[in-house]
């Protein structure tokens, strides 16, 4: 089933030069770019992406690194591509994370885990008209 999912590629992965090898990931998958921007995120987008995680103890913390530099936010859309682009970054923990995924083969710290991908269908239609109001 075609479906879309907003990924972010956080500031780390922008800063450590990887979204050359994000986007490779998602495009040799199969799957394509809907829509893809660079832009630094404010408080207030962030407060409404990770509505969920208000008052947990890692969200200042969490809100402080991602307005810390820019993020490309994209929608990739394809068959499956919710589950499947959770599966191809990896668990939260990019030390649990498998290699070979995302956060496996480039991460060690769990706040700066380099992609986000949207964990439901219902996430999926909420995050992207946060970060892509006027797309199609
Ligand atoms: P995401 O929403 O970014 O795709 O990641 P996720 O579903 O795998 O993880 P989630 O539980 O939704 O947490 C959102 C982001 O918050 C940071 N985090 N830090 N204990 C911690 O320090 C901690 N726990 C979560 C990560 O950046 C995580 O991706
Ligand atoms: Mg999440």
């Amino acid at each position: 089933m075609t479906e879309r999912t907003l990924v972010l590629a956080k500031p780390d992965a922008v800063r450590r030069g990887l979204l050359g090898e994000i986007l490779t990931r998602i495009t040799r998958k199969g799957w394509t770019l809907a829509a893809l921007e660079l832009r630094t995120l404010d408080r207030a987008t962030l407060a409404e992406h990770y509505a969920e995680h208000q008052g947990k103890p890692f969200y200042e913390s969490l809100v402080e690194f991602m307005a810390a530099g820019p993020t490309a936010a994209m929608v990739v859309e394809g068959e499956r591509v919710i589950e499947g682009f959770r599966a191809l970054a990896g668990t939260t923990d990019p030390i649990a994370a498998a290699p070979g995924t995302i956060r496996g083969d480039f991460g060690t710290v769990t706040r700066e885990n380099l992609v986000h991908g949207s964990d439901s269908p219902e996430s999926a239609a909420r995050e992207i008209k946060i970060f892509f109001p006027g797309l199609i």
